[in-house]
C-alpha cells in the first residue's frame, strides 16, 4: 500500500480510464461470469457476489464461479449471493463479458483459465501489485486495501445502490484485507464505517471469517509453531522465520485453519520476512510470505513464480521443504 507520489499519479491516470470503462461494458452486458481466484479467500468472493448480486438485480444473468477446491470455504457461507455461485464444470463457454475479481494473473483462475478466451470482453478487478493485466479493460488500483474496495468506487460511479446485502459482501473482502483494520489508509475506516451503517453485524461477519477456528487447530498450531525456525542472517541480516505446515499436521482441518498461520509467525520480532509453507495433498507446496517495511515480498515471490502485494504475497514450488527454503533464503538476498 505504501507508494511514492509518482506512482500515485500514475495510477489516477490509469483509473480515470478504466473506471469509466468497467461501468460500460458491465452496464452493457447481456450476459456475465466473474471468476474468483483458486483457494479463495473473503475478498475474491466479496468482490463476486456484491457485483453478482448487483448484476442480478438488473437483470443480467450472471455466474460466479472458483477453479478450486470444489466447495465454498466454510467460513463464507453466510455472504449473501452464494445463490450465484455455480461448480467449475458449469461455467459457460461463450459469455458475453468475464469479469476477474482478486486474481493477479490468468493463472489464479486455475482450471478456468480457458474461459478468458471464449468470452466476447474480459474485465480484470483488482488490487495486487504484482498483477500482468490480462484482461482487455483492466481496472487495478495497487493503493486500494482489498479488491472490494476497487468494487466500492466502480458502484459509486455506476450509482449503485450499496444496501446490507451488498455491504456485507464488500465488508467482508475489507476486513479481512486489511487484517481487521491493521494495514490502513485514510479512507479505509470511512469505507467502514458507510458498509456499517446500511446495518450489517461487523462483529460476526468478522468472527466467522477470522475468529472460529474448531477445537482441533490448537494441537495443529502446536505442532507446526514447534517446527518454526528463525534465519537471523537471512534477507541481508533482517531475518526469516519459517514453519512448515506438513499433510501429516492438517488431519482433517480446513483452509481457514491453515491460513491463520502466517498470522502468528509474521509477529516475530526477530524477522523482517515471515513465510509459511503448506504442503498440498499432491505434495506440491503453497508458500505464504510477509514482510513487515521494507522488503517488498511481491517481487520475491514473483521471481519465483507467484505474486501478491509488497507486504504480503505467495508462490507455489513442487521440490522437498528445504530446497524451497534454500530457493526463498537466495532470493531474499
Ligand atoms: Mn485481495
Amino acid at each position: 500500500m505504501t507508494h511514492t507520489q509518482e506512482t500515485s499519479l500514475s495510477e489516477l491516470d490509469r483509473q480515470e480510464v478504466h473506471l469509466p470503462q468497467a461501468v460500460a461494458v458491465l452496464e452493457n452486458a447481456t450476459s456475465v461470469t466473474i471468476l474468483c481466484h483458486i483457494q479463495p479467500d473473503a475478498d475474491t468472493i466479496g468482490s463476486g457476489l456484491a457485483l453478482a448480486l448487483v448484476l442480478e438485480r438488473k437483470g443480467i444473468p450472471v455466474q460466479v464461479a472458483f477453479g478450486a477446491p470444489d466447495e465454498l470455504p466454510e467460513s463464507m457461507r453466510e455472504l449473501p449471493g452464494t445463490h450465484l455461485l455455480v461448480p467449475a464444470s458449469q461455467v459457460r463457454r461463450n459469455v458475453d463479458l468475464l469479469v476477474t475479481v482478486d486474481c493477479g494473473s490468468a493463472g489464479r483462475l486455475g482450471r478456468l483459465a480457458d474461459r478468458l478466451e471464449t468470452a466476447g470482453e474480459t474485465l480484470v478487478i483488482d488490487h495486487h501489485r504484482s498483477n500482468t493485466r490480462f484482461g482487455h479493460i483492466n481496472l487495478i488500483e495497487e493503493s486500494a486495501e482489498s479488491t472490494t474496495a476497487v468494487v466500492v468506487r466502480m458502484f459509486d460511479l455506476w450509482g449503485v445502490d450499496i444496501d446490507a446485502d451488498v455491504a456485507h459482501c464488500l465488508y467482508a473482502g475489507l476486513v479481512t484485507d486489511t487484517g481487521a483494520f491493521r494495514w490502513v489508509q485514510p479512507g479505509t475506516h470511512a469505507l467502514a464505517e458507510r458498509l456499517l451503517a446500511t446495518g450489517i453485524d461487523g462483529a460476526r461477519i468478522a468472527r466467522r471469517l477470522l475468529d472460529t477456528h474448531p477445537f482441533g487447530w490448537l494441537p495443529m498450531l502446536s505442532e507446526v509453531l514447534a517446527s518454526a525456525k528463525l534465519l537471523p542472517d537471512a534477507a541481508g541480516g533482517r531475518g526469516l522465520v519459517y514453519a512448515v505446515i506438513r499433510q501429516a499436521n492438517v488431519g482433517g482441518l480446513r483452509s481457514e485453519e491453515i491460513e491463520s498461520v502466517i498470522d502468528i509467525v509474521r509477529t516475530t520480532s526477530e524477522a523482517e520476512v515471515a513465510a509459511v509453507l503448506k504442503e498440498a495433498a499432491d505434495g506440491s507446496w503453497a508458500v505464504s510470505l510477509r514482510s513487515k517495511s521494507d522488503v517488498d515480498v511481491s517481487l520475491v515471490a514473483g521471481n519465483l513464480g507467484g505474486g501478491g502485494h509488497r507486504f504480503a504475497a505467495g508462490y507455489t514450488a513442487t521440490a522437498t521443504a528445504a530446497e524451497i527454503v534454500t530457493s526463498l533464503v537466495d532470493s531474499l538476498g
